[in-house]
C-alpha cells in the first residue's frame, strides 16, 4: 500500500536537454484571481436536492458468501483489463485538452492519465465524435495549431465547423504516449465514402505505430439520417455495404500497413446491433474487426439547446441516476451482442458514453451521485463483458466532463476542474488492476436491493476484490449498511482493507474524496491527488468467517481481500503553458527516453525556486520534494 512521490528530473541527453524551471506559484492563488461572470456549464453550480431515504429503506445488514476460487462461480464475467474505463474525447476540444500542438503538452492532462496508468497499466482514448466526420487534413494551420475549426458556414447554422488538423496532431499523441501509456483509436472520417479521407489512418499507424489500437468506421450511422449525412432511406445494409467498399479501398491503400484494426458499427441506439449483425456484418468483415462498438446515452438534455425532444426536469431525472436499475437497463439491450462478440472473439467496446447527450445535466452529471452511477454503469458493463468503455469528454459547454481545461487564455488564472466521473474512471483501473486476468460478477446480495448493489472481483482465479455500493444520502447515520463477507468453501483472512469513495451527499461536486485523498476543487486541479492516503484495515474474525464492512450512505467501498498491488504516484508539476512565468521546457529527446521507465523512476519537472538550470549541469537533475502537495510547484512542460 505504497503511496508515495519522487519527484525527479533526468536529463538523459546532456547535449541538447535545456531546462529552464521558474518561479513557484501556490495551487490556492488561482481561485482568488478568478474573474466573475458567465459561468460555463462546466463550472455550473446547480446542486439538486439528493432523494429522501426511500420507505421501506433497504436492510442496513446483510451477508455476502463467497465462493474462494473462479472455476466454482457460474457466470463470472470475461478477463477484464484495468484499462476499462477510457476516455473518449472530441476533436474539436484536443486543442484545449492535450495542448496547442507537439511541442506544448498540457501537464495536467499528464497527471491525470498518470494516475490511471499508474492503476492499469495503460490508459485508453478515443479521439472522434461527430466532429469526425468532416474532419480534413491540411499541411499547416496559422499560428502553429495542430488542430482547428473551419470557419463556420454562416448560410448553414445547424452545420457543425469541420475540424482541421495537421500532421502535428499525431505527435501530440506520440508525445504524449511517449509520457504516460497511452493507446489510441482514431476515427475514420465518413462523411463521403465516395472520396475517402484516408490521411488520418495513414498518418495515424506510421506516427502513433502499436499505439494506435484501433479505427472507428463511422460514428453513429445510425443517426446518419437523422442529422442529414445521409439520405432519409439509409439503412443498416447501406452502412454494412459501405462498410464493405472501405475496406476493399483500404485494402488498395499501400500508406496503410495494418488493415484488421477496424471498429464498428457504433450504433447509438436507433438501431439496435441485432440490425447490423443481421446483414452479415461480423462474418463478412471478421477478418478486418478487431472491436465491435456501440455508443449510448441513457438519456439527453437535448431541449434547453436545440429545442428538440422532450424537456427532461434535472431534479427528476436525478432519481434515475442514484439506483442500481440504471446499470442493469443500460446493459440489458447488449447481453446478446456481447455473447456474439465473445462467440467471434472481439472485444465488445461503449465506444462514447455519459450521463445524457447534449452536454448533460446541470447538477446531475458533475456530482457524487453520478460518479456512483458511472461506476456502477462500468461495473455491471464488464460484468456484461463488455471489454472497456469511454467517456465522452467535451468543452466549457458541458456538464459531464471528467476533467475540463481552462480556456487557453485564461489559464494563468485557473487551473483545472475536475468532474465527479473521473474518480469512477480511475477507482474502476483499481476495482480490475493490471493483470488482465480480473473477472466480475454482480452478487445482487441483500435481496438485490437497488440501492446496494455489490460486485465481486476474482483476480488470477482466486476471490481478490469485493465492492460494495449505497446509494442513499441519510446525514443521520441509520442508513449506513454492514455487509459481512464470508466464503463459504474457505476462511475470511485475518484482516481486509478497505478504501472508501465519500461525500456528505450524491448531490456534491467539491469535496469528494477516494481513500481520504481528493484532486481538489473547481479550477484546483493539477491533476495530483491532494492529502493523506487513508486505507481502513478492518479486523475479520476468521473463527467466524466473517469481514464485517461498513457502508455510509453515501458510499462506495473497494474491499481488498488479497493485497493490493503498490501503486506508485507519478505527477508532472504543473501548470500551463500559456504563462510563461510558469513554464518549464526541456527536449524532446529527453521525454522520449523515459518511455517505459516505472513509475519509479520517471522523469519529472520541478522546483522550489525562481532560477534557471540548463543543460551544462550534466549527468541528471533531481529534484525531490517530501510529503504533501500543498504549495506545489507550478510549472508546464514545454517539449522543444
Ligand atoms: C447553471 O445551469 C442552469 C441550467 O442551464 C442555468 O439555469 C443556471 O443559470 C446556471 N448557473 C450559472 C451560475 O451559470
Ligand atoms: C465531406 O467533408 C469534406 C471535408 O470537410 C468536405 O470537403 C466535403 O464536401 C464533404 N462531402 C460531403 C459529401 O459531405
Ligand atoms: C507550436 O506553436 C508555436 C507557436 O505558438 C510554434 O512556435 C511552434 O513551432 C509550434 N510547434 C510545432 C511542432 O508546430
Ligand atoms: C439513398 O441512399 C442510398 C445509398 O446510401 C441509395 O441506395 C438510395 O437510392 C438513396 N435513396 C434515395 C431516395 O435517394
Ligand atoms: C431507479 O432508476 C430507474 C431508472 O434508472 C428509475 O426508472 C426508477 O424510478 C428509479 N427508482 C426509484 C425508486 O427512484
Ligand atoms: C459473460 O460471459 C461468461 C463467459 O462466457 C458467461 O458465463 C456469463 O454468463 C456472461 N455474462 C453475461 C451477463 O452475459
Ligand atoms: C478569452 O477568449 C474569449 C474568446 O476568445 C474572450 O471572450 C475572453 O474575453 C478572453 N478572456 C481573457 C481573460 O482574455
Ligand atoms: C494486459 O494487456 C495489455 C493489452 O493487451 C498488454 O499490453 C499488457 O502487457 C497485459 N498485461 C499483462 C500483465 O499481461
Ligand atoms: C479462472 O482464472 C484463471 C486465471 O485467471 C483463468 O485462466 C481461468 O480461465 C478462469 N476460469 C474460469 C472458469 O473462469
Ligand atoms: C467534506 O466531506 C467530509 C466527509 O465526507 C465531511 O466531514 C466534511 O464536513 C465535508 N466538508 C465540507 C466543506 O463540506
Ligand atoms: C517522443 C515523440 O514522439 N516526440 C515527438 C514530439 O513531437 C515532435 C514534433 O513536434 C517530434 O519531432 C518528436 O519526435
Amino acid at each position: 500500500m505504497l503511496f508515495f512521490t519522487l519527484w525527479s528530473l533526468w536529463i538523459l541527453d546532456v547535449a541538447r536537454a535545456s531546462v529552464t524551471v521558474y518561479g513557484q506559484v501556490p495551487i490556492g492563488i488561482s481561485s482568488a484571481l478568478a474573474p466573475t461572470g458567465t459561468v460555463a456549464a462546466a463550472y455550473n453550480d446547480t446542486t439538486l436536492q439528493p432523494p429522501a431515504v426511500p420507505s421501506p429503506a433497504p436492510p442496513t445488514a446483510f451477508t455476502l458468501s463467497l465462493q474462494a476460487a473462479n472455476k466454482t462461480v457460474t457466470g463470472l464475467s470475461i478477463p477484464i483489463h484495468g484499462t476499462f474505463f477510457g476516455f473518449s474525447v472530441e476533436m474539436s476540444v484536443i486543442t484545449q485538452l492535450f495542448g496547442k500542438n507537439s511541442s506544448f503538452i498540457q501537464v495536467p492532462l499528464l497527471n491525470l492519465l498518470a494516475n490511471i496508468q499508474e492503476r492499469a497499466g495503460a490508459v485508453h482514448i478515443r479521439i472522434g465524435g461527430n466532429t469526425q466526420e468532416y474532419a480534413y487534413y491540411v499541411d499547416t494551420l496559422p499560428d502553429g495549431h495542430a488542430i482547428s475549426k473551419e470557419k463556420a458556414d454562416t448560410n448553414n447554422p445547424t452545420q457543425t465547423p469541420a475540424v482541421i488538423y495537421t500532421m502535428d496532431l499525431f505527435y501530440v499523441l506520440a508525445n504524449i504516449s511517449s509520457l504516460v501509456n497511452v493507446k489510441w483509436y482514431i476515427g475514420m472520417p465518413f462523411n463521403d465514402t465516395a472520396n475517402l479521407r484516408f490521411q488520418i489512418v495513414e498518418y495515424g499507424e506510421a506516427i502513433l505505430g502499436d499505439n494506435l489500437i484501433g479505427v472507428q468506421v463511422a460514428n453513429e450511422p445510425d443517426l446518419y439520417a437523422a442529422h442529414g449525412h445521409r439520405n432519409s432511406s439509409y439503412s443498416p445494409q447501406n452502412y454494412a455495404d459501405e462498410f464493405g467498399a472501405f475496406i476493399t479501398a483500404l485494402a488498395a491503400n499501400t500508406n496503410v500497413p495494418v488493415k484488421n484494426n477496424l471498429i464498428g458499427p457504433s450504433v447509438s441506439g436507433t438501431w439496435s446491433p441485432e440490425q447490423v449483425w443481421d446483414t452479415g456484418f461480423l462474418t463478412d468483415y471478421t477478418a478486418s474487426l478487431s472491436a465491435l462498438s456501440v455508443e449510448h446515452y441513457p438519456t439527453d438534455n437535448c431541449f434547453p439547446i436545440y429545442g428538440t425532444g422532450t424537456y427532461h426536469d434535472p431534479q427528476i431525472e436525478f432519481y434515475d441516476f442514484l439506483n442500481h436499475t440504471s446499470a442493469v437497463a443500460l446493459c440489458e439491450p447488449y447481453l446478446a451482442s456481447t455473447a456474439i462478440a465473445q462467440a467471434a472473439g472481439k472485444p465488445f467496446l461503449m465506444f462514447e458514453t455519459n450521463s445524457a447527450s447534449c452536454g448533460g445535466f446541470p447538477g446531475i452529471s458533475d456530482s457524487f451521485g453520478a460518479a456512483l452511477w458511472a461506476l456502477d454503469y462500468g461495473l455491471q458493463m464488464a460484468a456484461s463483458n463488455f471489454s472497456g468503455a469511454m467517456l465522452h469528454v467535451g468543452g466549457q459547454n458541458v456538464f459531464y466532463n471528467p476533467f475540463t481545461a481552462p480556456p487557453t487564455n485564461q489559464s494563468k488564472y485557473y487551473e483545472w476542474t475536475i468532474g465527479a466521473v473521473y474518480y469512477s474512471a480511475l477507482i474502476s483501473s483499481e476495482v480490475f488492476a493490471k493483470t488482465n486476468t480480473s473477472q466480475i460478477i454482480d452478487l445482487k446480495g441483500n435481496n438485490d436491493n437497488i440501492y446496494t448493489p455489490q460486485y465481486a472481483i476474482y483476480e488470477s482465479g482466486a476471490i481478490a476484490r469485493v465492492a460494495l455500493f449505497n446509494y442513499i444520502t441519510d446525514p443521520t447515520g441509520a442508513s449506513k449498511y454492514t455487509a459481512t463477507i464470508t466464503i463459504a468453501d474457505g476462511t475470511v483472512p485475518s484482516s481486509v482493507q478497505v478504501k472508501y469513495f465519500l461525500s456528505d451527499s450524491v448531490a456534491t461536486k467539491n469535496n469528494i474524496t477516494w481513500a481520504g485523498q481528493t484532486l481538489g476543487q473547481i479550477r484546483q486541479v493539477d491533476g495530483r491527488f491532494k492529502g493523506d492516503l487513508n486505507v481502513v484495515t478492518i479486523t475479520c474474525d476468521t473463527a467466524a468467517n466473517t469481514c464485517l464492512i461498513p457502508v455510509p450512505a453515501p458510499a462506495f467501498a473497494l474491499v481488498y481481500l488479497a493485497p493490493e498491488e503498490d501503486i506508485a504516484t507519478v505527477t508532472f508539476a504543473t501548470s500551463t503553458y500559456t504563462n510563461a512565468a510558469n513554464t518549464a521546457t526541456i527536449a524532446a529527446s529527453v521525454l522520449a527516453t523515459s518511455n517505459g521507465m516505472s513509475g519509479k523512476d520517471w522523469a519529472q519537472l520541478g522546483s522550489t525556486s525562481k532560477g534557471s538550470i540548463s543543460g551544462a549541469v550534466g549527468g541528471y537533475v533531481r529534484v525531490n520534494f517530501a510529503g504533501g502537495l500543498i504549495g506545489a510547484v507550478a510549472a508546464a512542460l514545454v517539449l522543444l
